[in-house]
């Protein structure tokens, strides 16, 4: 199997380029969900130790249905196929570019949740533009042991996020495995509330906010997902959804550009433009770089093939 590996702000996405899995030649969603119920064990052993690393995402790219647009992607980590990934879209045209399938300019792209767009500015800095974003529930109550009282909205940006604004604990470096436990506990309280998007969509990610540390920074967040590694990147499409929150508070202009930090300090460059009256199209720029090339070799006989589960 041939991968190209990249990082989009630090957070890891691997593509594979040949030997995934016949998905057929349905539509995105139903080609992801082939993935998801029929090749758990391939998936998760691309990205997961030792094959894979901690907090990486994979992207299997095939036929679009579109014919406007230049690939159709399928992304998953370590615990789930998941609908969007904006890093791993960074990632992506990236890789497109290196592979010299596209050139500057702008393409479009096929992902299970819709056709997003991206635009590539040199070989590195692309900008998404993302599938409708919205914000389903504000200020939403929940009880967290050790913690107290947590308020979030609930909101879409190509997954569902649950979005808390003050975040319990510092978004600083030296509190991430803080962060990790009060964000699964967060999650943990989703799933016990039966709490969900639209037509019973999974709310698997928990993004914390706290304020920013460098000087033009609006804020930096944790984004917990759902293998419960954290977003080395500030998460395209949870930002997606946070812009989605912003926007229905009027908080954040429609154009008005503003950088998100990460929880390493790694940034995207966001705005948004409105769509219909609860829905918003979101902006996120970053830059990727190509890490590998490289064959994976998964041998029938390796005990760990299908990665290593405590
Ligand atoms: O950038 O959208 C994103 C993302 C989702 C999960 C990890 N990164």
């Amino acid at each position: 199997m041939q991968v190209i590996d990249s990082h989009t702000e630090g957070e890891p996405t691997r593509v594979i380029v040949s030997g995934g899995p016949d998905l057929g030649s349905g539509s995105l969603a139903e080609r992801a969900k082939i993935l998801a119920t029929e090749h758990k064990d391939f998936y998760r052993s691309v990205v997961s130790e030792p094959y894979g690393q901690e907090a990486m995402v994979g992207v299997i790219l095939v036929e679009p249905v579109d014919p406007e647009c230049v690939a159709g992607v399928i992304y998953f980590d370590a615990a789930a196929v998941i609908g969007m990934c904006g890093h791993g879209t960074i990632g992506v045209a990236a890789t497109l570019a290196h592979m010299g399938k596209i050139g500057i300019g702008t393409h479009k792209i096929e992902t299970p949740v819709g056709v997003v767009e991206v635009t590539l500015s040199d070989a590195n800095t692309v900008t998404v533009k993302n599938v409708a974003s919205r914000r389903l529930q504000k200020d939403v109550r929940l009880e967290i042991d050790g913690v107290g009282t947590v308020s979030g909205d609930i909101a879409y940006g190509g997954n569902w996020f649950f979005i808390v604004d003050k975040s319990p604990v510092p978004v600083i470096p030296s509190n991430i495995r803080n962060l990790t436990e009060v964000s699964i506990k967060i999650r943990e309280a989703i799933e016990t509330k039966q709490l969900t998007g639209t037509d019973g969509g999974i709310i698997d990610h928990v993004v914390l906010y706290g304020p920013a540390l460098s000087k033009n920074g609006h804020s930096r967040n944790f984004v917990l997902c759902p293998d419960n590694a954290y977003d080395r990147s500030p998460c395209g499409t949870g930002s997606s959804a946070r812009l989605a929150c912003l926007a229905a508070d009027n908080r954040l202009a429609p154009s008005e550009e503003i950088i998100q930090e990460s929880t390493i300090g790694s940034s995207y460059r966001l705005s948004y433009q409105p769509s219909t009256s609860d829905t918003i199209i979101p902006n996120i720029t970053g830059q990727a770089f190509i890490t590998k090339e490289a064959t994976l070799m998964m041998n029938p006989s390796d005990p760990l093939k299908n990665g290593i589960k405590l």
